[in-house]
């Protein structure tokens, strides 16, 4: 059309050229072969504007979460809604002690992640106290704060024979510096009345996500968290405000947190309830702090040892009753045991990377960690766990993971003299993987 304006027809042909360029499968032949890896990666301008307003990693690191799979229970009543994005930490590419936000484990039971516009939130501290208050978002950010460094895991990780992968058996945990509001400030506000011994939180979420806590917890340690890592929490670990347990079970830490009702009882929430399967849910009440623990992270399940050599063996120690003290490692199945070293500070409930150097020379070598913590708790084998608890290796593995308790014993992978790592521990007929 004779009619169009000049700079719209060159705009239009610039268009067509840079589609023709997109387009053309010719145009990667000429490099000599379009199926490299760098050939087909998609472009990434490290120096583009949004690159430089929120930092980006190179595109040759491509670590990502693992989705979990259909692990939850089928029936409607317990679990509505399949939507409900769920992914483990993949322990074995990290390092250091704190995990990276975006690779944190995530867990969520009902509807999904909400959309939470902070500038509408707030959070409700009522029941048995003298002044009941709701605070928002920004009355929240007013007061002191505390930021700790804290471990996050699920109670459905569990060593597992089956697991090929360190993040198959224990990808259901992280570990962040939390920021926010501790519990015990809140409560000094609106004053808890005697009699007063539990705390019920709960979350915004549609399923309601509910839990108990006793009071004493309350006023000790727990957090009531607007930041990670540096930032505001995210979307996906309870976004604008989240409780933080230290040292407990992942359930308690009530994410997209609403409400705070100061009562004299735990109540039996229908998040408690769903958890329990046994005929008499109260037996795990009082099941609290995690346990010492620890496991190898490198190298571990379906890594290789690629030639005879100098070898750190790392992973991550931690406890739910304070700092680990001391951990140590095994190249013999347990025979034997050598102190590792600690690599950063050893700080109370936290994750603590440990290192220690190995010679391989080859042979067959069964590595495992085991964590002493500053309570003088020792992690204990698979053995020692099951003969205290009156198990058989069936009940172990073939027990849903929250009505066992916390599976904190050793996690062996075994070396082949051909340098493939799996998992050391002997194989089992069933087991059952809920993601609790
Ligand atoms: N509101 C709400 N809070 C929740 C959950 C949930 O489903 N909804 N899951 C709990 C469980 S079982 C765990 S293990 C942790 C996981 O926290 P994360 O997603 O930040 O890793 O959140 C807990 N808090
Ligand atoms: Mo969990």
């Amino acid at each position: 059309m004779s009619g169009t304006h000049p700079s719209r027809r060159r705009f239009l042909k610039k268009g067509a050229a840079a589609a023709g360029l997109v387009a053309a499968p010719g145009a990667l032949e000429l490099t000599g072969g379009s199926s490299t890896a760098a050939a087909q990666a998609p472009v990434v301008d490290n120096n583009a504007i949004e690159s430089v307003l929120y930092g980006r990693r190179s595109r040759f690191v491509t670590t990502t979460r693992e989705i979990e799979g259909r692990s939850h229970s089928e029936t409607a009543r317990i679990r509505p809604n399949p939507q409900r994005p769920s992914a483990r930490t993949p322990l074995a590419e990290l390092t250091g002690a704190i995990t990276p936000t975006s690779l944190h484990f995530t867990t969520q039971h009902y509807y999904g992640i909400p959309d939470i516009n902070p500038a509408e939130h707030t959070l409700r501290v009522e029941g048995m106290v003298d002044r009941p208050l709701v605070f928002t978002m920004d009355e929240l950010r007013r007061l002191p704060f505390v930021s700790r460094v804290h471990f996050l895991e699920c109670v459905g990780n569990r060593p597992n024979p089956r697991g090929a992968t360190v993040t198959a058996t224990h990808g259901r945990m992280g570990c962040s510096e939390w920021t926010g509001v501790p519990l015990s400030v809140l409560l000094g506000e609106v004053g808890v009345r005697g009699g007063a011994s539990w705390i019920i939180a709960e979350a915004a979420d549609g399923g309601r996500h509910t839990k108990s806590v006793p009071l004493a917890k309350a006023l000790d340690d727990v957090l009531v968290a607007y930041g990670q890592n540096g930032e505001p929490v995210r979307s996906d670990h309870g976004f604008p405000l989240r409780l933080l347990v230290p040292g407990f079970e992942g359930i308690y830490n009530v994410k997209w947190l609403k409400r705070i009702k100061v009562v004299d009882q735990p109540y039996l929430s229908f998040q408690e309830h769903s958890r329990f399967l046994t005929p008499d849910p109260k037996t795990q009440r009082d099941s609290y702090d995690f346990g010492p623990n620890s496991v190898i992270t490198r190298p571990s399940g379906a890594q290789r040892l690629p030639a005879h050599g100098l070898y750190a063996i790392s992973g991550l120690a931690w406890s739910g009753s304070g700092a680990v003290s001391r951990v140590e490692v095994s190249t013999d199945g347990g025979a034997t045991y050598r102190g590792a070293e600690l690599v950063g500070p050893a700080l109370p409930k936290a994750h603590t990377r440990f290192c220690l150097p190995w010679r391989w020379n080859g042979e067959e070598a069964v590595l495992q960690s085991r964590c002493l913590d500053e309570r003088g708790q020792l992690q204990p084998t698979e053995a020692e766990y099951a003969h205290y608890w009156g198990l058989t290796r069936g009940q172990l593995y073939g027990t849903i993971q929250s009505q066992l308790g916390h599976c904190n014993w050793i996690q062996p992978w075994k070396v082949g003299s051909d340098g493939e790592v799996t998992n050391g521990l002997a194989p089992t007929d069933v087991v059952v993987d809920v993601h609790a």
